[in-house]
């Protein structure tokens, strides 16, 4: 399948320009293309991956991709799909960021071979432009009626919007010249909420190089879409906040959770957005959800593959691990105690001084049990679990022989009240 008919069928593309001419290029030339990240957190979230994955599916049909990220622009705040002005960033942080995102794109990316990516910064030539050129030889380029048309303005007129991110546009439209004149890239992609700042570079090009650029020397934009989902909640996010790409914010299995908990309507088309599985594969899924809807068959693959993409097997292979001790009936006491922290790192936890320690006491003395009292009682009626078993021996103490790896012993109350006992030595 070609790669513009690929991404059809993916649901991937949301606008382009001239897609006849595009489509041409794509298949006539090695292009190199562009997409923008700027630094405003110190992590991409699953919302960038999409784009990125997008990136890669360009790549891998022998397009040259530019992962750019906005050391400069991330300074500036852009006011594309944001209802109100943001705050700014301090310089030092920003350059913080900087870093952490292209640490990032660095790992999704392949950078060698004739189509190897490439990583830029627009502070490179931003960073030391002056005032002065940039309103003489850019802004001169931009009428006043054209920027306020744009949604990210227009929107914002009445609400109010600052010159600082009213100029925005014009320094992602100098981004895309930049790299257009000094890396050929004729083809820059976004998300939907991107388009008028592509379109708005085009345009500058254009004005640009007047009628030098040619026919021949077209550059083209193109956004994706934005991720929906069926029930109208927001993608990506949970009760504990945003799905981050650094696993030490969001732990692989959070992030694999996240995803074998999605949506049986949404899942079949999560697999062809996120996932480099043919069409075969996702129809063969697709029957497999409507016959045997219980198995999550679609859900396990989804979760498998981009757990594989964003992390990497061995990450997989622990939240599976930590999945199925948790869930699906397998043994708390064999995994490691990596996995147990991940698996745990949101149940209240206690850190006991030594070993030894008798378990009625211990039930109290890790708020896990209110009184003595009701802790004999749990562990008569069968509620107490250590490391998955449950307890019913009165006279219990904690020995090496209950701890996981080495390190923590996992107690259970009722059905599904989980303590963390870590040790002090
Ligand atoms: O030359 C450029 C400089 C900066 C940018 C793009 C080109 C960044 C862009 N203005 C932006 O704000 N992007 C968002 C970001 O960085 O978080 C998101 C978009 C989303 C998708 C994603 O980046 O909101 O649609 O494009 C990759």
């Amino acid at each position: 399948m070609a790669l513009l008919e690929d991404l059809q069928y993916r649901g991937l593309v949301n606008q382009m320009t001239d897609e006849e001419g595009l489509t041409e290029l794509l298949e006539k030339e090695s292009v190199t293309l562009y997409c923008g990240f700027d630094p405003t957190g110190d992590s991409l979230h699953i919302g960038h991956l999409l784009t990125i994955l997008t990136l890669r599916r360009f790549q891998l049909a022998g397009h040259k991709p530019l992962a750019l990220v906005g050391g400069a622009t991330g300074l500036i705040g852009d006011p594309s799909g944001k209802k109100a002005e943001r705050t700014l960033n301090e310089e030092n942080t920003v350059e913080e960021f900087s870093n952490k995102i292209k640490g990032q794109l660095s790992r999704f990316l392949d950078f060698d071979g004739n189509s190897g990516a490439k990583l830029v910064n627009n502070y490179e030539w931003i960073g030391s432009m002056s005032v002065i050129d940039f309103l003489r030889d850019v802004g001169k380029n931009f009428g006043l009626n054209y920027m306020l048309a744009k949604d990210s303005v227009e929107s914002r007129i009445t609400s109010g919007i600052s010159f600082t991110e009213f100029s925005y546009m014009i320094l992602q439209s100098y981004d895309f010249y930049e790299l257009y004149k000094n890396e050929g890239c004729k083809l820059q992609i976004g998300g939907s909420d991107q388009w008028g700042n592509i379109t708005a570079g085009l345009e500058l090009i254009r004005k640009m190089y007047g009628e030098e650029e040619d026919e021949k020397e077209k550059a083209f934009g193109f956004t994706i879409p934005l991720v929906t989902k069926a029930d109208g909640t927001k993608f990506g996010k949970t009760e504990g906040g945003a799905i981050w790409l650094d696993p030490e914010k969001t732990s692989p299995y959070e992030f694999y959770q996240f995803l074998i908990n999605t949506d049986d309507q949404d899942v079949i088309k999560f697999l062809r957005y996120f996932t480099f599985l043919s069409k075969d594969e996702i129809d063969a899924l697709e029957v497999e959800l409507q016959e045997r809807p219980h198995e999550r068959a679609a859900q396990k693959k989804l979760a498998e593959e981009l757990t594989k993409f964003v992390h990497d097997e061995k990450a997989l292979e622990q939240a599976e691990n930590i999945s199925s001790a948790l869930f699906g009936g397998g043994d708390l006491k064999s995994l490691s105690a990596d996995e147990v922290l991940q698996g745990f790192k949101d149940v209240p936890s206690h850190t006991v001084e030594e070993e030894g320690k008798g378990l009625i006491d211990l039930l109290v003395e890790a708020n896990i049990s209110p009184s003595k009292r009701q802790a004999r009682e749990d562990i008569k009626n069968g509620a107490v679990y250590i490391n998955g078993d449950r307890c019913q021996e009165m006279d219990k103490t904690i020995s090496s022989d209950d701890k996981i790896d080495g390190k923590f012993t996992i107690i259970r109350r009722g059905k599904k009240k989980f303590f963390l006992i870590r040790y002090a030595n």
